[in-house]
């Protein structure tokens, strides 16, 4: 079949681009491990979902093959195939093989800004081993394929009739010689689409994995969007009335949320976005957001007279609040604070949302009366707390005193009066307890021992959280309130390290730590004061000579520096270390293992806690092997 025209001077060039991408990864994908991997992929979808969003296709469909490659699909117009006048090359091969060609050659108004730095389908081809397009249109099915960081290696050709059909189907295989893996993970993958789906509804998204058998298959559409998004986020909670939901378009911004209030939940989930990027560390437009609500809810209570002089504190508005935040803006008004994308910093978005918001709940908070009461009553609750709380604490102050409180006689404290430096390590077992309290740095380590497992504090309320032992020891050795009273500046800790054994009992513990953590003291780990121990898997060993191994691949590396000849003993659990060998291995800030706990993504969180809560062990062993990464080395750092 004919072939579309060979390439002149141009494609030198362009392939120098190419060259920059590979020599500077990180320039363009952020990094190199898992995270740059992925964004790989976003690169691709987002072109898929630009097409979709632009009213081409409602699909797009991913599959992991067996062979490592990926493949995204859509099927929207098809990448046009013609001859560029500038160029005089195929309009598909420069998008494939110019940097920024998203931005230069469209004249689309708003974009799926995709991730971190939105630089488009070529930075995924000069980084994949191959990678080839097909494309279906005007009733031909064209095909153009690029190798080794891409190098055009089968120009654009006609490969078949496509009939009616029209779309496009980019399937690549990531380079391994720029990874540090190349393992894409079916639970990132999964929730970026899931994501993208609450954000996009109508859009469907269908994932595939056909690198195990049976294949795993998933599919995400909702025609609800982001109402469903906040009912996947309020699985597990009570929730207090309905998901409210509200859009405007106005200045050229559209605006959507929604939310709902729930019952035992003493923190605000506000997850916003912009242009279907998250916005994680907020920005204009959630000022607006919490302004406007703050002013809706006030107005109409002081109205109702309902308040009795003392206006509610924004804090007080937001206790229990689940809500989603959406803005699309178009290209020309959009702008981020700082070096990331986590920070909108467009200044129209502050006012229009705040009165978005106002005079959208202000209507409802008249049209539904009874809600209005009971939300305001909640809230009122809520300010008699803070205040109670407040003055306390004042009290406290007064008596010119820290508050001295009486330990439980479970903790060994630490010495030291400098809490910042100082950790509390938490530990499976009174066994390990012991060795940990023998090995430790006298001086910044405090070790509280756990008889069995934690309470699940998922769907309890906090009055029976409270009546349970060991959780008010925990609240108790940290010294820094709970709930809504939780003040991180208080905590007697600055790090709070988990520390069991690695097996699934042990990453059980885990989770329900940190779901406590999660819903009774966030403040600690948003902050990133929350770490899980890693002990190591192996003790390699010869007379006078070991080494430990924290992963498979350590193993080869510690066998080498050992040398012919040794020995190897595998740990199955703290207990089998005795007090030097913890502190070794596991406590020692000089070469201890340790990975924050993050919260990047609130649905993770929360489908994390119903997984690691099942009875299936095999799931929440599926969960642990695919979330805790033991190749993330960024996982370790500055972590000591
Ligand atoms: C499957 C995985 C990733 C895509 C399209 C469709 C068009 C397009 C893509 O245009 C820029 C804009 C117009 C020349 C646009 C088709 C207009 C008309 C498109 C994708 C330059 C590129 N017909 N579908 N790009 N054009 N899907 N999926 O990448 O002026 S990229």
């Amino acid at each position: 079949m004919a072939s579309v025209k060979s390439y002149g001077a141009d494609d030198i060039e362009v392939l120098e681009g190419l060259e920059a991408v590979r020599k500077r990864p990180a320039m363009y994908i952020g990094s190199t491990n898992l995270s740059g991997l992925h964004h790989l992929v976003w690169e691709i979808v987002d072109n898929g979902v630009d097409e979709a969003l632009n009213g081409y296709g409602d699909t797009i469909a991913v599959t992991l093959h067996k062979d490592g490659s990926i493949s995204v699909e859509d099927r929207g117009r098809g990448i046009p195939c013609g001859i560029q006048s500038k160029y005089k090359v195929p309009a598909i091969h420069l998008i494939f093989s110019t940097l920024h060609a998203g931005g230069k050659f469209s004249s689309k108004v708003y974009s799926n800004a995709g991730g971190l730095h939105g630089v488009g389908a070529a930075v995924t081809n000069a980084l994949s081993e191959w990678l080839d397009v097909t494309v279906m249109r005007d009733g031909k099915i064209y095909h153009i394929r690029y190798e080794k960081g891409g190098k055009l290696t089968e120009p654009l050709k006609v490969i078949g009739d496509a009939g009616r059909k029209t779309g496009t189907l980019v399937r690549f295989k990531p380079d391994p010689k720029i990874f540090s893996s190349v393992d894409f993970k079916w639970e990132t993958i999964t929730r970026h689409l899931q994501e993208s789906a609450f954000l996009l509804k109508k859009v469907r998204f269908i994932v595939k994995d056909e690198r195990v058998t049976p294949y795993l298959n998933e599919t995400y559409l909702y025609n609800e969007g982001l109402k469903e998004y906040v009912s996947a986020l309020n699985v597990n909670k009570t929730p207090i009335g309905p998901i409210v939901s509200f859009e405007d378009f106005s200045n050229d911004i559209k605006m959507e949320v929604a939310f709902q209030y729930c019952a035992n939940d003493y923190n605000e989930n506000i997850y916003s976005y912009a242009n279907n990027v998250r916005t994680h560390d907020g920005g204009t437009h959630e000022t607006g957001f919490k302004l406007g609500i703050t002013r809706a809810v006030n107005d109409f209570a002081e109205e109702k007279d309902l308040l009795r002089g003392k206006k509610l504190e924004g804090g007080d508005i937001r206790e229990g609040l689940t809500a989603i935040l959406s803005l699309k803006v178009p290209e020309s008004l959009i702008q981020y604070e700082g070096q990331t994308k986590s920070k909108l910093g467009t200044p129209e978005a502050t006012a229009l949302v705040n009165n978005f918001i106002y005079t959208k709940l202000t209507y409802f908070l008249n049209e539904n009366n009874e809600y209005a009461v009971n939300l305001i009553n909640k809230c009122i609750e809520s300010q008699n707390a803070r205040i109670a709380a407040r003055k306390a604490k004042d009290e406290a102050r007064g008596k010119k005193q820290r508050k001295e409180i009486i330990l439980s006689d479970k903790l060994t404290p630490a010495q030291s009066k400098d809490y910042k430096k100082n950790e509390l390590f938490i530990v499976e077992g009174e066994s390990a307890g012991g060795s940990a309290r023998k090995g430790r740095d006298r001086l910044h380590q405090a070790i509280l021992p756990l008889r069995g497992k934690p309470l699940n504090t998922d769907s309890i309320t906090m009055d029976r959280m409270l009546k349970n032992e060991e959780f008010a020891t925990i609240i108790n050795t940290i010294g820094a309130g709970v709930g809504s009273e939780f003040d991180v500046n208080d905590s007697r800790y600055g790090k709070i390290i988990i520390m069991t054994d690695a097996d699934t009992d042990g990453a059980h513990i885990q989770t329900l730590l940190l779901t406590f953590f999660y819903h009774y003291m966030r403040p600690l780990i948003t902050n990133g004061m929350v770490y899980v121990a890693v002990p190591p898997l192996y003790r390699v060993f010869k007379e006078g000579k070991e080494q430990y191994a924290w992963r498979d691949n350590d193993l080869e590396e510690a066998k080498a520096k050992i040398g012919r000849g040794y020995e190897i003993s595998r740990f199955k659990g703290l207990g089998e270390m005795d007090a030097s060998q913890l502190w070794e291995t596991t406590m020692n800030p000089e070469h201890r293992m340790l990975v924050r706990i993050r919260i990047d993504d609130p649905l993770l969180v929360e489908t994390r806690v119903a997984v690691l809560m099942g009875k299936d062990a095999s799931l929440r062993r599926k969960w642990v092997e695919e979330n805790v990464d033991f190749n993330e080395k960024d996982n370790f750092e500055e972590l000591k």
